[in-house]
């Protein structure tokens, strides 16, 4: 092969590898789901939690009542395609964090949702109240919920990941320097 038709391959290959590499870095480690679009004000939370952290997710709606096989479909090769921890928001009759667990060894973070006329209530005893043999990691009602479910994601990566465990420390060092001493 002439010199020109090997750079030519090698430029290909190479820009080929870098794609792919790329790809594999953008992979979303972090499933976010929840049960309607509805909620996404709140879950978007956990995402940028975790964007702050360069750690990069995968959100989407599916309810476990209203689009089941959605469900099943997403949890089928979620390991496969490398995501490692999940978050499930919903609110109101919440199954989504528990119906997850039942189809995954992931960890599954479950954050109830308000908005219901019991505030968020019937979703957190949803959610908590699970059986035992099937946990699901449950969190605070609302925004706080989804925000500490998306570092409590990012802290559990960091076990074996250093980059990220670095990135969790400075968030800490940040928040902590970020609150005054005084109130005024
Ligand atoms: C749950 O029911 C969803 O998670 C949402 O919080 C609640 C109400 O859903 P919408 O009627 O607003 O779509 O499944």
């Amino acid at each position: 092969m002439g010199g020109r038709a090997l750079a030519s391959r090698k430029s290909r290959t190479s820009s080929r590898t870098r794609s792919r590499r790329d790809r594999q870095e953008a992979a979303p480690r972090v499933g976010i789901l929840m049960g309607s679009k509805n909620d996404w004000d709140v879950m978007q939370e956990a995402e940028r939690a975790l964007d702050a952290l360069g750690i990069a997710s995968d959100a989407r709606v599916i309810s476990a009542h209203r689009t089941p096989a959605r469900l099943t479909a997403f949890l089928a090769d979620a390991e496969e395609r490398g995501i490692e921890v999940i978050i499930a928001g919903a609110g109101m009759s919440a199954h989504l964090a528990g119906v997850t667990a039942a189809h995954t060894l992931l960890p599954v973070l479950g954050v109830p949702l308000g908005g219901s006329a019991l505030n968020g209530l019937d979703a957190l005893l949803s959610t908590v109240q699970m059986p035992g043999g099937i946990p699901v990691a449950t969190f605070g009602i609302g925004k706080a919920g989804a925000k500490n479910a998306g570092l409590m994601a990012a802290a559990i990566l960091a076990r074996s990941d250093a980059g990220v465990r670095e990135r969790l420390a400075k968030f800490r060092e940040a928040q902590s320097a970020a609150v005054p001493e005084r109130p005024a």
